[in-house]
Formats: structure tokens, C-alpha cells, sequence
């Protein structure tokens, strides 16, 4: 072991995310993200998967970290590799999976900000009225047409 020598950063690398369209009648639950990426802009529940996690089982963890909603059958959707500019031409590298998970129209169960310090709080938006701005990977999906609905 050497020792004395400062080792260089490790290089970056691109980091695999899953992120939940959670569905309620005609509207999707999306809160403002707090976070350096993509501060203040509108954004799906979700996070990084962790080492041997599936894509639902993420999902379901992450949805139920941010927002203490429990959600049953989660579906894949799509996948996006979404390379963004950050500030001093840093560059953030995402692999995201999309996945649908659909909540009881009637149910009562409410989303609870349980990570302030990352999110304002969260709430359901119609689709054919949602938020803006949009959190950039997002926004260009709806853009593109994308309609995360199974029907
Ligand atoms: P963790 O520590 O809980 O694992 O992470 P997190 O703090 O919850 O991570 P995050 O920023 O919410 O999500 C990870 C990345 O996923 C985010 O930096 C960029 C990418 N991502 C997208 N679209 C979306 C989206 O709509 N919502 C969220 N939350 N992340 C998204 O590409
Ligand atoms: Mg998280
Ligand atoms: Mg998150």
C-alpha cells in the first residue's frame, strides 16, 4: 500500500435510475424537486437503483421512501438514456426506467413529503393540465407524445 499520494477522482460514470408514473383516474402524482438537478421543476417519484434491486422492486422502494404510498403491480414502460449539462460543463449521465404503477381511483390514501429536504411536496395532476416547468428528461417525453395510460 502506498501511501502519501492522493488518489484522482474516479472517472464518472453513467448511474441507472427507475422513476414511477403513478397513476389515479386521469392524473399522475408529481412533486418539485428541491434537488441541484433540475431544481424546481416537476418531476415523477424515484431514485437510483441499488445493487441487485429488480426495476419494481426499486420502484416500489422509492415510492414508498418519498411518498409512503404503497403500490402494487408496477409495469416497465420504456427507458430513456438522458445525458444533461450541468453547471462548469459537468455532465449527468442517467439510464432511466420508466415504470406505471396504478393506484384505486378512489382511494384515500395520501402522498406524504417524507424527503423535504429533495422534494416541495407531491401532488396529482391531471394529464391534459400538468405542471410547468416540467423536469427536462420529462418534459421532453410529453413532448414527444409519450402517454403513459394503459388505456
Ligand atoms: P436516491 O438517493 O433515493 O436513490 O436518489 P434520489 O435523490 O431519489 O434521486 P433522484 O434525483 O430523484 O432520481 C435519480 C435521477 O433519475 C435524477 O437525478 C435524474 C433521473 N430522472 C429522470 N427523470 C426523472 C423523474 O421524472 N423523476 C426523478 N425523480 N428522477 C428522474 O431522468
Ligand atoms: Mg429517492
Ligand atoms: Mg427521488
Amino acid at each position: 500500500e502506498k501511501t502519501g499520494e492522493a488518489s484522482p477522482p474516479p472517472p464518472p460514470v453513467p448511474r441507472v435510475a427507475v422513476v414511477v408514473f403513478l397513476l389515479k383516474g386521469r392524473s399522475v402524482l408529481l412533486g418539485r424537486r428541491l434537488s441541484s438537478v433540475g431544481h424546481s421543476t416537476f418531476a415523477l417519484p424515484g431514485g437510483h437503483l441499488e445493487f441487485g434491486e429488480s426495476f419494481e422492486e426499486c420502484a416500489a422502494r422509492e415510492v414508498k421512501e418519498e411518498t409512503g404510498l404503497v403500490i402494487g403491480k408496477v409495469e416497465f414502460l420504456t427507458v430513456i438514456n438522458n445525458v444533461m449539462m450541468l453547471k462548469e460543463q459537468k455532465k449527468c449521465h442517467y439510464v432511466t426506467i420508466f415504470m406505471r404503477a396504478v393506484m384505486d381511483e378512489d382511494s384515500k390514501e395520501v402522498a406524504m413529503n417524507l424527503e423535504p429536504d429533495k422534494c416541495d411536496g407531491w401532488d396529482w395532476y391531471e394529464w391534459e393540465q400538468l405542471p410547468h416547468p416540467l423536469f427536462g428528461p420529462l418534459h421532453n417525453m410529453v413532448n414527444q407524445g409519450f402517454n403513459p395510460f394503459p388505456i
